[in-house]
């Protein structure tokens, strides 16, 4: 595939009918925003589009249960939502609106020409209606019992306990939402989208990527659980949907005799993304359509994972019987994260609120973007608790990356009254901390490339973590009185590695980032310069030395716990934590076969990174035998090399020796993984001695 001219980015259009939360961030924003950011970076153009969904039933029902008009609803929700986003540092180009002007027109358009090609069925048929409130009942207006699990709350639309996607007449026991009442069947007309005539091209889309003959995206690079839930789309085959609702809140349907009818949240909300689009090029007196309608342009949808089939296949399917639109090249849809144990929910006031989080923890949103950062759930579901946060915070942002600045900024006005030295001639040690800065520099971008956050954010890590080591390598701070001239070479790298660690950290703590540069008196620079071993040359001026983050204490930590419990109404939901992805058991092996096994407790005394391999690890591990034991472990990007010396771990002591990558590896470290997907040592609690048998 070739490269871009440029690239269209959309987070889902959150509904504005609650403030968002952090399981919103880790959904879909932050992960855009990480994107976009480096993108950025490295000198591509981007448009990065956002706006809230002020349109279906989230909203009217919102309004029904404050007692006041939808309007009222999304103007509020809006400002507020608008308001975190930018808190936060999420950096829409545009944060636009499904209520404007503009976007009634455009998604009016869009079904008209639609309308006109014959896109629709028109076809009247027998809906649920409520006589009390005399308002048919579609979507989340009609509750009942889930076919397919049998969750008694399940709506209309959709069962959230087992996310199949249902319609009003799957439901068993039907009852009206809004007064209760059993339904009674009425005739209405709509508009439906015959689906299943695009069954054919859509299945050979996603699983082959090509489109109209054409190749035009890898599958390869989707995630395999997007690409599952639209296979379970496609398998059972894709059938008519209605894209009209018997709602006065919405787009009005544009066309005679369809008064009292709207737009389907879904059908508009999408558009949405093309009417922001289209706001932002008026303000900007910019040109909208190449954005969508050229070949060149890289559109890709942050989401999370109830979001699949409505961008994957209906926004899709729309976008090409309109025509002349591009088609998204990836949906990098996450999975969701729950809070301390449990589901996060609206309802039951089990969150945490980034307006609450902004005042209670002022100037720390680098603080939650990181910790959330760590934990995206991009593979599976993932957990965030306020430990982890002040964990991550202390031993992280504190210890590395604070440390090392601290360090640097305090050696500097100490020893040069604030003036970056002379790096001088470099030496194998110099060359070395260098390759590893560029190579995680290198590693990072290939990661965001590949959505693969979590381990970018790692890689950026590593730039601090190589500083630290050289430093803590050559303790500059008592080489000073032996050899100032390498000490100066060493403080000269080491602000250089700053700078460099200002910009890598730049898409996931650009506050921090922002105040790094401010410290070193550097400007933000596109990504090859920022990478230069010389960019701060001798006798340039630095600021003030200054605390980028501060330690998190159990005092600060306990009341945030407290609060969830206080606020949230008795719980009967099952924590998440035990079941979440449970792993299958494996079958029973008899008492000789675990007999077999020499499990045997070791220490890590060197470890390095295996050339050409993003994952693994060379670890020389001493069981106290005349020789150490050389294993390839696969835990490079859960731990850098220098954090593992001195580790006791268990070891399969008799696997059969095994190459990898060209190593020879003598054993099996044990390891388990945490809430997170994180890997951490099965180890034993007190020091063993080398070699203990584990029994
Ligand atoms: N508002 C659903 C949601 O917030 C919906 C997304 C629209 S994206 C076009 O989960
Ligand atoms: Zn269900």
């Amino acid at each position: 595939m070739k490269e871009p001219a440029r690239h269209t980015v959309t987070a889902a259009l959150p509904y504005a009918n609650g403030p968002l939360h952090i399981g919103h961030i880790a959904g879909a924003y932050l992960p855009a925003d990480i994107y976009v950011r480096n993108l950025r970076q490295r000198g591509k153009e981007v448009l990065f589009v956002c706006g809230s969904d002020e349109h279906g039933a989230a909203i009217t029902m919102k309004a029904m249960k404050e007692g006041t008009t939808p309007r009222a609803i999304v103007d509020k929700y809006h400002a507020l939502m608008g308001q975190a986003f930018q808190d936060f540092g999420i950096r829409f180009d545009i944060y636009h609106r499904t209520s404007s002007e503009l976007h009634k027109r455009t998604s009016q358009d869009f079904f008209l020409k639609l309308h006109e090609q014959g896109a629709f069925a028109q076809q009247e048929e027998q809906q649920y209606y409520d006589v009390d409130a005399k308002q048919f009942l579609a979507d989340r207006y009609i509750m009942g019992t889930c076919p397919t699990c049998g969750n008694t709350d399940a709506y209309g639309d959709q069962c959230e306990k087992c996310g199949s996607a249902l319609s009003p007449k799957d439901l068993i026991d039907p009852r009206s939402t809004l007064s209760g009442a059993k339904p009674v069947l009425r005739a209405t007309t709509h508009w439906y989208l015959p689906m299943e005539r695009s069954q054919k091209w859509m299945e050979e889309w996603i699983n082959t990527g090509m489109l109209d003959g054409l190749p035009h995206h890898d599958p390869k690079e989707w995630k395999a659980s997007v690409l599952g839930q639209c296979n379970s789309w496609l398998k059972d085959g894709l059938r008519p949907r209605a894209m009209t609702r018997d709602l006065d809140w919405g787009v009005p349907v544009p066309l005679p005799g369809a008064g009292g009818k709207a737009l389907y949240v879904w059908l508009d909300a999408p558009i949405g993304y093309i009417s922001a689009t289209k706001q932002w090029a008026m303000d900007n007196t910019a040109e909208w359509e190449k954005w969508w309608k050229s070949d060149d342009s890289r559109l890709v949808h942050f989401i999370g994972k109830d979001n699949i089939v409505f961008h994957c296949i209906i926004f899709p399917i729309l976008l090409k019987l309109h025509g002349g639109y591009v088609l998204p090249q990836n949906v990098p849809a996450n999975e969701f994260l729950n809070l301390e144990g449990r589901k996060i929910s609206t309802s039951r006031n089990w969150a945490v609120w980034l307006h609450e989080y902004i005042e209670r923890w002022p100037h720390r949103q680098d603080e939650l973007r990181y910790a959330l950062a760590t934990i995206l759930p991009e593979q599976k579901d993932s957990e965030f608790t306020w430990k982890d946060f002040q964990d991550k915070n202390n031993n992280e942002l504190v210890s590395i990356i604070g440390n090392f600045v601290q360090r640097v900024m305090v050696l500097c006005h100490k020893f040069y009254g604030g003036k970056a030295p002379e790096a001088g001639a470099s030496t194998p040690d110099d060359l070395a901390l260098w390759g590893a800065v560029h190579g995680s520099a290198e590693e990072m971008t290939r990661a965001v490339d590949a959505f693969r956050f979590r381990d970018a954010l790692q890689t950026a890590m590593n730039v601090a973590r190589a500083g630290n080591k050289y430093l803590s390598d050559h303790e500059p701070w008592k080489l000073e009185k032996t050899d100032p001239d390498r000490t100066r070479a060493i403080l000269g790298n080491s602000l250089n590695v700053a700078a460099v660690l200002s910009a890598v950290l730049e898409p996931f703590l650009p506050f921090t980032a922002e105040r790094l540069r401010r410290m070193l008196r550097i400007d933000a620079t596109p990504w090859e310069s920022a990478l230069r071993a010389d960019r701060i040359q001798p006798g340039h001026v630095l600021g003030q030395a200054e605390h980028l983050f501060k330690p998190i204490t159990d005092a600060e930590i306990q009341p945030e716990i407290d609060r969830l419990h206080a606020n949230a109404p008795v719980e009967t939901q099952p924590p998440t934590a035990p079941t979440s992805n449970p792993q299958p058991s494996k079958p029973v092996i008899t008492f000789d076969d675990f007999t077999k096994l020499d499990l045997r407790v070791g220490t890590i005394t060197a470890a390095e990174r295996v050339p050409k391999a993003d994952k693994l690890l060379k670890l020389t591990v001493d069981l106290g035998e005349a020789q150490p034991r050389t294993v390839v472990s696969g835990i490079a990007q859960h731990y850098a090399p220098e954090q593992l010396l001195g580790q006791q771990v268990v070891l399969v002591a008799n696997l059969e020796p095994r190459k990898m990558r060209g190593v020879e590896s003598q054993g099996m470290v044990l390891m388990a993984e945490d809430a997170n997907g994180k890997l951490v040592f099965v180890q034993p609690k007190d020091v063993m001695v080398a070699g203990a048998d584990v029994r």
